[in-house]
């Protein structure tokens, strides 16, 4: 059963503090990306990171390989642990995040099947699978997978073996944690958490579908 990944792409370093902290003790990491980072400045990842959980930069990198090295290293140099990148620019700008990973001691996912509808015109079917051998072939540490098509996962989940699957969809997108938990690594949870009236004891039940 997965790992609870907080998405919190809230617009201000006073709500990511406090929402970090109310659900921190229920979390395995704090994933934050454009909303955040765009507000709140790169530099929000120092006090994140006192909450001494590892912290996921999805900043879905999509250039060519110079590009995402040079995003990459920043993202490590930053204090990240892992980085999230897209597929669809091929195996040298995947390779290029990976390598920056592993000379950082980090990790890369790489995005395959996107979790919203629109997703099913260009990021789903035969192309998700070819961009999830493709991670495993770059060496990257595992994939994005949507929780709201539980039936892709299980296909995905063929391709790429022990490697992870951190599976975003649960909740306000319309996925049900029960059904994906058994088979994905990482569960990623922004606004059923976020927004909650009380984000500490939203985020204590999606915790319950933890290993
Ligand atoms: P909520 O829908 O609010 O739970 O947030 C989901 C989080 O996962 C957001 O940060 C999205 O940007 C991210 N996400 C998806 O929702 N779908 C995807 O296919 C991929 C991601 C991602 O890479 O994290």
């Amino acid at each position: 059963m997965p790992d609870l990944i907080l998405a919190l792409d809230v617009l201000s370093s006073e709500e990511a503090l406090s929402v970090a902290e109310a659900a921190a003790p229920h979390l395995d990491a704090i994933k934050i990306g454009y909303p955040l980072v765009l507000a709140a400045g790169l530099d929000i990842a120092a006090p994140l990171s006192e909450f001494g959980l590892p912290l996921i930069a999805d900043f879905k990198v999509a250039d060519i390989p110079n590009t995402n090295r040079l995003i990459a290293e920043q993202v490590f140099a930053a204090g990240f642990s892992a980085i999230i990148c897209q597929g669809f620019c091929g195996s040298d700008s995947v390779a290029a995040c990976v390598e920056a990973a592993d000379d950082a001691g980090g990790e890369c996912y790489v995005v395959t099947e996107m979790s919203h509808p629109g997703a099913l015109e260009f990021l789903s079917g035969r192309n998700a699978e070819r961009m999830a051998r493709m991670a495993v072939e770059c060496g990257a540490h595992g994939i994005i997978a949507p929780a709201t098509r539980p039936e892709r996962v299980a296909a995905l989940r063929t391709i790429i073996g022990e490697r992870k699957i951190l599976s975003p969809g649960v909740g306000a997108q319309g996925g049900d944690p029960a059904v994906i938990a058994p088979l994905i690594d990482g569960m990623i949870v922004g606004r059923s958490i976020y927004t909650a009236e009380d984000p500490a004891e939203a985020a204590r039940a999606y915790a319950a579908y933890r290993r």
